[in-house]
């Protein structure tokens, strides 16, 4: 279960953030009202949520989740894989440090978002990415060991972040496309197969038996309806014109 979640307030600058996704430039007033209705969404699963300040230095900030790994025994901020981001997770670090764990962090030469992370019991997967690199696993692996969690790998091929791509839903509950229908490393789990057509989907959050979906991907809504979540769409359609998700935009814990 979690019980807290923290989020950034996205800043005007946000329409300079890092996109490949050629869907124009967000609008800021439009991303601003929807990251209040996620916000009010994490609410209505029980979360209490933070909210911390906008950062205009930072154009990705909003997208915390890749700042920060927080797990029940630690935090650990990260060193992010693209330069533009690479300072995010001092300007975390107050918070952080408030939160009464231990805190960990990576260091140069290792770089890794914490998008990259999915968490699955005391088990980390961590993707190797452009912006995760082999190092970055590795000192994640060390760190965790030191907590009694493990660690392991996947080679990422197409998407931005390992979560871009999958969602752990517990329960053994996987969803996931593309590349990740058919790994070695998730053979094991139940997977709900997202249509490539809606592969922006597979990047939902459980939280506490909830499951967020982006708004407008019916067959996904559907699937995981159908497998007895209760589901809450959210129109995050600002954020995906930076190739950012709904697990992009906060840290549960
Ligand atoms: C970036 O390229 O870093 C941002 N524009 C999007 C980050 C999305 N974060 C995530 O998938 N965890």
């Amino acid at each position: 279960m979690f019980t807290t979640a923290i989020v950034k307030t996205p800043c005007r600058n946000m329409i300079n953030g890092i996109s490949t996704a050629n869907l124009g430039k967000p609008d800021y007033d439009l991303a601003l009202k929807q990251h209040k209705t996620y916000i009010h969404t994490l609410e209505k699963c029980g979360l209490k949520v933070m909210v911390l300040d906008a950062d205009e230095m930072f154009p990705d900030s909003t997208f915390i989740e890749d700042a920060c790994l927080i797990t029940p025994r630690c935090a650990i901020l990260t060193n992010p894989g693209d330069a533009s981001r690479r300072d995010e997770p001092l300007r975390l670090s107050k918070t952080i440090q408030g939160l009464g764990l231990p805190v960990e962090s990576i260091q140069t030469p290792g770089t890794l978002d914490a998008g990259d992370i999915m968490m699955v019991k005391d088990h980390y997967f961590a993707g190797l990415s452009d912006r995760t690199n082999a190092q970055g696993a590795s000192q994640l692996e060390t760190i965790l060991k030191k907590y009694d969690y493990t660690s392991s790998t996947i080679t990422l091929e197409s998407v931005l972040h390992l979560k871009t791509g999958i969602s752990y839903l517990e329960n053994n509950m996987l969803l996931a496309f593309g590349e990740f229908l058919t790994k070695p490393e998730l053979k094991g789990f139940n997977i709900l197969k997202v249509d490539a057509d809606e592969a922006y989907a597979a990047n939902s959050v459980w939280i506490n038996g909830n499951v967020l979906v982006p708004k407008g991907f019916f067959k996904t809504k559907k699937m995981i309806q159908d497998s007895g979540y209760r589901v809450f769409e959210v129109d995050v359609s600002e954020f995906q014109k930076l190739d950012g998700g709904l697990s992009c935009l906060s840290l549960r814990f």
